[in-house]
C-alpha cells in the first residue's frame, strides 16, 4: 500500500511545482500617463463593421490620449501577425489586436507579452486551449458568439411558419471565433427541432461577394431552401442577391436570419427581406479606452469583457437605423 501513495505524492509535488513555474510572470503593468502609444492591428476593411471599428478607435484616440498607429492585414493573418511585430518594434505601450483566426495569431499574442506590452483582444479572441485571458493577455472584449447563434436559431424556431425548414449557413471565415461559436450556438437549437435540417453550411469569409457565390452554388445544390442562416449580414446580403437573381423571393419564400445590426441589414429587415440580425457591435473604441485606463490604474480586469448585444427585427429596425452603420 505505501510505496504507490508515495510515487503518487511525487507526482503531485512533480505537478505543483511545474505550474508553479509556468504561473510564475504577472502580466505586463502600464503606467499612468497623459499619453499612450497605441497599437490596433486591423484584420481587413472589407465589410461595414470593420470600417466601424477602426473609425470607432481612430475616433477615441484623441480624447484617450492615444498616439494610434493602425494596420490593416487585408485579410491575412500572416500580415497581422507581422504588423504586430512591427508594432511591438516601434515600442507601442499596449496593444489593441482582433485576431483574424483563432490559432495563427498566438504567436503574436505571446511575442507581446514577452516584450511587456498589455495585449488586449478585441472583437475576435484565440483558442483558449492555447493562449488564456489573464495569463497571455489581458482580457478579450468582445459579444458572446455562442449566445447570439442561439439567439438567431431560436427566432427562426419561434418565427418559421412552414412544415420543415430546409436551411442553408453561410459560415464566418474559417478558424474564426465568431464563425466557430455563432455555428455552435445556431446548430445547438436546430439540433433539437424535428422539422429543422442544416443542408448546408460552407464558409463565405464573412465577405459580400464571397457570400453571394457560395449561396449561388448551394441554391443548384438544393432549390428546396427556404432558410438562410448567415454568420453576418455582409453574407446575408449577398445571399439576398443570390436568391433574387435565381428568382426567388427572400423574407417570403426564403428566411433571412443574421448576426451583426449593419445599416443594409435593417433596410433589408424594413424592406421585409429579412426576418432578424442579433446584434455584434463594432464600436469598441470607448470601450477600450475605459478597460485600459482601469488596467493602468491598477485594477484587475475580468478576462471577458463581454458585450452586451441587442436584437433587431421588424419591430424595432426603423427606430435604430439612423444609427447604424
Ligand atoms: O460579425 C463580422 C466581422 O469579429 C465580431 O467579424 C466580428 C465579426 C463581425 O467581419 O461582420
Amino acid at each position: 500500500m505505501k510505496t504507490p501513495m508515495i510515487a503518487g505524492t511525487a507526482l503531485v509535488l512533480g505537478a505543483l511545482f511545474a505550474t508553479t513555474s509556468v504561473i510564475a510572470k504577472d502580466l505586463p503593468k502600464l503606467e499612468v500617463k497623459d499619453r499612450y502609444k497605441v497599437g490596433f492591428a486591423q484584420m481587413e476593411s472589407n465589410n461595414p463593421w470593420r470600417i466601424a471599428e477602426s473609425k470607432s478607435f481612430e475616433d477615441t484616440a484623441e480624447s484617450c490620449g492615444w498616439d494610434l498607429i493602425s494596420t490593416d492585414a487585408a485579410g491575412s493573418a500572416a500580415k497581422q501577425v507581422a504588423d504586430v511585430d512591427s508594432m511591438i518594434a516601434q515600442g507601442i505601450d499596449v496593444l489593441f489586436l482582433p485576431p483574424r483566426e483563432e490559432k495563427p495569431l498566438i504567436p503574436a499574442v505571446k511575442k507581446a507579452f514577452a516584450a511587456g506590452i498589455p495585449t488586449f483582444l478585441v472583437d475576435r479572441s484565440v483558442d483558449p486551449k492555447n493562449a488564456v485571458a489573464g495569463k497571455d493577455f489581458v482580457a478579450f472584449l468582445g459579444s458572446d458568439f455562442i449566445q447570439q447563434g442561439g439567439i438567431a436559431g431560436q427566432w427562426l424556431v419561434d418565427n418559421f411558419k412552414g412544415d420543415k425548414a430546409v436551411i442553408i449557413e453561410l459560415e464566418g471565415t474559417t478558424g474564426s471565433s465568431p464563425a466557430n461559436d455563432r455555428k455552435k450556438g445556431f446548430d445547438d437549437v436546430i439540433a433539437k427541432q424535428d422539422n429543422m435540417t442544416i443542408v448546408a453550411s460552407q464558409s463565405g469569409d464573412f465577405a459580400r461577394d464571397t457570400g453571394r457565390q457560395v449561396m449561388e452554388t448551394l441554391l443548384q445544390a438544393h432549390p428546396d431552401v427556404n432558410v438562410v442562416y448567415a454568420h453576418n449580414d455582409e453574407m446575408a446580403i449577398g445571399a439576398i442577391q443570390a436568391l433574387e437573381i435565381a428568382g426567388r423571393k427572400p423574407g417570403k419564400d426564403v428566411m433571412i436570419v443574421s448576426v451583426d445590426g449593419t445599416r443594409d441589414a435593417l433596410q433589408a429587415i424594413i424592406d421585409g427581406k429579412m426576418g432578424v440580425t442579433v446584434e455584434s457591435s463594432p464600436f469598441f473604441g470607448p470601450l477600450a479606452c475605459d478597460v485600459m485606463k482601469r488596467y493602468a490604474a491598477g485594477e484587475t480586469i475580468e478576462p471577458w469583457v463581454q458585450v452586451k448585444d441587442r436584437v433587431f427585427t421588424s419591430a424595432n429596425a426603423k427606430d435604430h437605423i439612423a444609427e447604424a452603420y
